[in-house]
């Protein structure tokens, strides 16, 4: 897409609101909009950042009153000249203006256009770009704080902090590259091996925040899981807030799988409600049973749900597996009606949907889960996104290959190879190339045989 041209849009959501914003981005951002705006000041005469009172006419007369504000490059978010109107929020009124800004010499914008001229004028790197997009559909309090972390460019400094690593490392095995007659010396190359076995650690960490990046963008795939009747669906409208799951002491009443969010402390927790297990001729519940199934094989946590106030079965219990037990919770439910022996001593949180019993406990297994359990704990500062994900883990391969290379004492040229590799694949994270740029600048400090 070609940066020299001017774009419009609205940008704000389509229907009806007390106001809304289109943006106008471009070169000729200020002359397009001063085509159709017609106000006290002139628009060569207004002050950035300041706002200014008018009217926007077509033929036919008065569209609507407007404030104008301008924004001066590079000082604007794509740091282009760029033009905000704000209008009353009509469907009809925006969509009338943005056809006289598109007769007035502006092209309808691409979506995400404003944000990639920002990420291509300098603004912003990818990762603060994509952050955007993260803190538009963050859903709860922690997907939002992650999202404005990486906005901030916690991600893009951390990785930078890599580079920089690499670089260095980088620089000091292409000098030998010059220097043919100075091999690399044991010594050498020992410090040059922790080194990269630093930055190896630092990528690691990094990849290990994926799974957190995941559940707070889609939220953490729960499935609710059980026997039929135990109250399954009871728990998912109690916890939902509302009877969304139809609830019968009928057996097989759940046929289809039911998913709706939740947020649990922060985290967005996706539940979902299934069919449970049990062998039934109905071709319907068959499937119920074979997506319970499906759901099964992706969920991130299952919530085991049993009826504690009956006895535990004598058939061998092959429910209570669901292949990785790492990731059950088992929920006692029906405690309102006393808890059977056979239950008396099962760990679990004790729970009734009938008194809401047992509600803190289940957040808090949630919660635990999520922090101490599969997902290492950490404070959601750095969740990277599955795009990085893949990235990182390219570099984190060409950097094992340098370091093998280092190792056995193979040619600079090589190991060299692996290592721009590695920095490649991490420059894709951010979207930034410049290893050149940056390795002359640690060359210019750099001397080697002196
Ligand atoms: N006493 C009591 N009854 C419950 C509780 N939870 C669910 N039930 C009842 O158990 C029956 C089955 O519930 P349902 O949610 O449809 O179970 P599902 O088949 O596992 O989805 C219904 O009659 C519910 O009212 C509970 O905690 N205490
Ligand atoms: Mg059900």
């Amino acid at each position: 897409m070609p940066l020299d041209d001017t774009i419009a849009a609205i940008s704000t959501a389509v229907g009806e609101g007390a106001i809304a914003v289109l943006r106008v981005s471009g070169p000729e951002a200020v002359e397009v909009v001063a085509r159709i705006f017609r106000g006290a000041t002139a628009t060569e005469k207004m002050e950035p950042r300041r706002s200014y009172f008018g009217e926007i006419n077509d033929a036919t007369g008065l569209i609507d009153q407007v404030l104008l504000t301008i924004f001066r490059r590079p000082q604007s978010y794509t740091g282009e000249d760029l033009v905000e109107i704000s209008c009353h929020g009509g469907i009809l009124v925006t969509r009338k203006i943005l056809s006289l800004l598109l007769n007035a010499g502006a092209r309808s914008a691409e979506p995400g256009e404003f944000t990639q001229r920002a990420f291509l004028n300098g603004k912003m790197d990818l990762t603060q770009a994509e952050a955007v997009m993260d803190l538009i559909r963050a859903q709860t309090e922690l997907a939002l704080r992650a999202a404005n972390e990486q906005l901030a460019g916690h991600l893009g400094r951390e990785l930078t902090k890599i580079q920089d690593q690499l670089l260095t490392t980088l620089a000091h095995i292409e000098a030998y590259i010059d220097f043919p007659d100075e091999g690399i010396s044991p010594e050498t190359g020992k410090m040059l091996l922790d080194r990269l076995q630093e930055t190896g650690a630092s990528l690691a960490r990094l990849v290990a925040t994926a799974d957190q990046g995941r559940i707070l963008r889609h939220g953490l795939r729960t499935v609710i899981y059980g026997e039929p009747n135990v109250g399954k669906s009871s728990l998912l409208n109690l916890l939902l807030g509302y009877d969304r799951a139809i609830v019968s002491e009928t057996p097989g009443t759940t046929r289809d799988t039911i998913e709706e969010t939740i947020n649990v402390r922060g985290i967005p927790v996706r539940l979902i409600d299934t069919a449970g297990k049990r062998s039934s001729e109905d071709s319907i519940e068959q499937e119920g049973i074979r997506r319970t199934e499906l759901q099964l094989a992706q969920a991130d946590l299952v919530l085991q749900v049993v009826d504690a106030s009956a006895p535990r079965g004598t058939a061998p219990d092959e429910s209570m597996s669901t292949g990785n037990e790492k990731n059950r919770v088992l929920v006692l439910n029906k405690v309102d009606l006393g808890i059977h022996e056979d239950w008396a001593s099962t760990k679990g949180v004790r729970f009734s949907c009938r008194t809401r019993e047992g509600e803190e406990g289940l957040n808090q297994a949630i919660w635990d889960f999520v922090m101490t359990g599969g997902f290492g704990g950490q404070d959601f500062r750095i969740a990277i996104s599955v795009r990085h994900q893949a990235c990182l883990q390219k570099a984190i391969t060409e950097l094992e290959a340098a370091k093998g290379g280092l190792a056995n004492s193979k040619l600079p040229e090589l190991i060299s190879i692996e290592l721009r590799g590695a920095l490649d694949a991490i420059g894709d994270v951010v979207g930034r190339h410049d290893t050149e740029d940056l390795l002359g600048r640690i060359f210019s400090e750099f001397c080697i045989g002196k």
